[in-house]
């Protein structure tokens, strides 16, 4: 009998999963990743280390636009021949095509997210204003005044005798709707809202003629060049790119945001605080995530509703507690100080908890992955918008309509409540919970720097001048399971204010800020540079200031364009001593605002990498061409030390360019000579 044959099967061993603090650095996300291993409940960190991504599609240069497709052309060492990029689809298209359209399309999506979100508000306001919804009303008349001027709409009438009388209220809210709510179909002329850039700028964009027509038209024909046999030149593409990025930040994304502020109070500075450890045992818990205010501004007005918290304690809990993720998140704390739950990496752990008892949803940045988590606690998920649906046993579906708002946020609070005695695994919340200060809007900054009856930004161009502040910087964008979770952001952060760089965020960034203690008036004194410090002391405000969700980073333009209109840095956004950043961007919607913080004269570095690396001469053309057009270039970083040295080098640059860089080394040698005084 032949001897059996031992065969040693060859099994790759399972490579261990990541230890939890190697995925984040905040403590409450460590240990709710930890919670769901134990479950056996996977989440995004775990998929992110099991699912690696394309290498053709990371590089951009990966093309579906057609049915002979995918045509997918790596960039290799075979695919320059004799100094020729010889790569093409089966259609010819090449790899700089590829990469651009691809490009196009995610600043199309980007624009249209943001600013469908902007018409649903616009839609919701002009009911407000004909008095057609009744949970909606005018609440900022001062910002509506304002607004009102821009838009061209007489904010007084003539009176009989010839005197000037006040313009009812109502009939100005009508006429401002119904001018917003045109940008969107409009096909000819200019958006109004893109006049609101220095004069320099608009005045750049008319010449090179990007300054959008309509909002809708301009996302429509990036669909339209990108399809199979249209525009073939990256240049052409990344011009109509242009015109629809500034249609969402100068466009949709402003005229949300104005509107938001005047429908919901503009924000001014709240205290509240931020992570997991917001979520309370012993109340009724419900997580408001996605977006829009629309929603979120009513559950929070019905959880306050007399008749539920009595009904919540019927049920056994002490109390109603709201808390966000993401944008909402974003949103009602400005104007409410709601507590932040978490960040975009969080949505899953939130429910790990087991102590939400409903997390409501709407649009945008909301994993399907929920439905599943939930599914294996007592967590009911609602979804709200017809755009927003789970295929999910697990989801309950309220449709939002803002005819019966109220009722309809009554119904979700309802549920919840009804939802608390079914908690069946132990409810186990971290202890991590962070003091904040936020609602920095661009009024309020003027505020704080000026007074309440000479609101200025003088304060904040001076100690720019004279050096005290270095810069600012934008810090915005989401959490990316590429790299791990508010790292980048936090590194950056705690960088570029250690350096006397003021820096304005938004978005999960800010969440990110709040959960490291960073947005207190307070950090200030921790860890910032001595100049900065001095400055946020005097004005008691944070070196990092919260400015509000993804559609608020408009909040940025107007801050940047007021700082060009105070005088004495240049006459454009690009002379400034500014740079934008997106950490960890992971969403189109980014791509869609670093677009338009380019166009608009700003140096804007993402962190790890852009899907254009298979392409070199487009990916040359938007780090250095796009320079020499606009004044504002896009670049990358692969950690933290590097986007900081970037950044501050580029803000080292325009001080230089401005003549202020001398009154930088004066401060720097009087701290210094201070030093040396004190070792003496
Ligand atoms: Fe291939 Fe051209 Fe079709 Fe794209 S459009 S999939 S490159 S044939
Ligand atoms: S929510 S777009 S993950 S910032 Fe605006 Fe956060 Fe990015 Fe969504």
């Amino acid at each position: 009998m032949a001897e059996e044959k031992k065969v040693t099967a060859k099994v790759s061993p399972k490579k261990q999963p990541k230890a939890a603090k190697e995925l984040s650095i905040d403590e409450a996300a460590i240990e709710t990743i930890e919670r769901a291993r134990e479950l056996n409940i996977d989440t995004i960190f775990d998929r992110a280390e099991e699912m690696k991504p394309c290498n053709i599609g990371i590089q951009g240069t990966c093309c579906k636009n057609c049915a002979q497709g995918p045509c997918r052309l790596p960039l290799t060492p075979k695919s320059i021949v004799d100094g020729k990029d010889t790569r093409k689809g089966l259609c010819g298209a090449t790899a700089n095509t590829i990469a651009a359209r691809n490009f196009a399309r995610m600043v199309a999506a980007g624009a249209a997210a943001h600013s469908d979100h902007g018409r649903a508000v616009a839609e919701t306001f002009l009911a407000a204003a004909r008095g057609e919804v009744k949970d909606y009303q005018i609440k900022d008349e001062q910002k509506l005044l304002e607004i009102a001027a821009d838009f061209g709409v007489d904010t007084t009438v003539e009176g009989e005798n010839g005197e000037i009388l006040d313009r009812d209220i109502q009939e100005i809210a009508i006429e401002v709707a119904e001018k917003a709510l045109a940008q969107w179909g409009q096909q000819e002329g200019e958006l109004i809202t893109a006049k609101r850039a220095p004069k320099q700028r608009y005045e750049l964009w008319k010449k090179l003629g990007v300054v959008p027509r309509g909002i809708d038209r301009e996302i429509v024909e990036i669909m339209h060049r990108t399809h199979i046999g249209v525009d073939q030149d990256y240049e052409n593409i990344i011009l109509q790119c242009t015109r629809a990025a500034i249609a969402d930040g100068w466009g949709g994304s402003m005229i949300a945001t104005d509107l938001q502020d005047i429908l919901f109070g503009c924000p001014f500075p709240v205290r509240s605080n931020a992570n997991l450890g917001v979520l309370k045992e012993d109340h009724v818990n419900i997580i408001v995530h996605g977006h829009e205010p629309l929603l979120s501004e009513m559950v929070v007005a019905a959880a306050n509703d007399p008749e539920m918290q009595k009904l919540a304690k019927e049920k056994g809990a002490k109390g109603i507690q709201i808390s966000g993720i993401c944008c909402t998140a974003n949103e009602v704390l400005m104007r409410h100080g709601i507590p932040l739950a978490g960040n975009f990496l969080q949505q899953e752990l939130a429910i790990v908890t087991g102590a939400v008892d409903v997390m409501v949803v709407d649009v945008q940045c909301i994993m399907e992955n929920i439905a599943n988590v939930a599914d294996c606690f007592h967590t009911k998920i609602v979804t709200t918008n017809p755009r927003a649906k789970i295929r999910s046993g697990h989801c309950v579906h309220i449709e939002f309509d803002e005819h019966t708002a109220y009722e309809d946020a009554l119904k979700i609070v309802r549920l919840a409540i009804e939802n608390f005695p079914n908690r069946e695994k132990p409810v186990i919340i971290p202890d991590a919970k962070h003091d904040l200060v936020a609602g920095f809007s661009y009024e309020a900054i003027n505020y704080h720097l000026g007074g309440t009856f000479r609101g200025s930004y003088t304060p904040l161009n001076d100690n720019i001048i004279n050096g005290r502040i270095r810069g600012i910087a934008g810090v915005v964008g989401c959490n990316n399971a590429r790299t791990m979770h508010d790292n980048f952001h936090i590194e950056l952060i705690k960088e570029l204010i250690k350096k006397d760089v003021i820096v304005l965020t938004t978005g999960c960034s800010a969440i990110a800020c709040a959960k490291a203690g960073l947005l207190t008036p307070e950090s200030a004194k921790v860890f910032c540079g001595p100049g900065l410090a001095e400055v946020c002391e005097a004005v008691g405000i944070p070196p990092v200031l919260h400015m509000g969700s993804c559609v608020d980073n408009s909040r940025i333009l107007m801050a940047a364009t007021e700082v060009v209109k105070t005088g004495g840095l240049g006459n454009d956004i690009s002379d400034l001593p500014a740079a934008g950043a997106a950490p960890e961007w992971m969403s189109e919607k980014a791509i869609s605002i670093g677009h338009y913080f380019v166009v608009s004269g700003v140096y804007t570095v993402f962190g790890g990498h852009l899907p254009v690396d298979g392409a070199p001469e487009f990916k040359e053309y938007l780090f250095k061409g796009l320079e020499k057009i606009y004044g504002g270039m896009w670049d990358v970083a692969k950690d933290p030390e590097e986007m900081a040295q970037k950044m501050i080098a580029h803000i080292d640059k325009k001080r230089k360019e401005l003549g202020i860089d001398k009154a930088r080394e004066r401060i720097l040698f009087d701290m210094a000579a201070r030093r040396e005084m004190e070792t003496i």
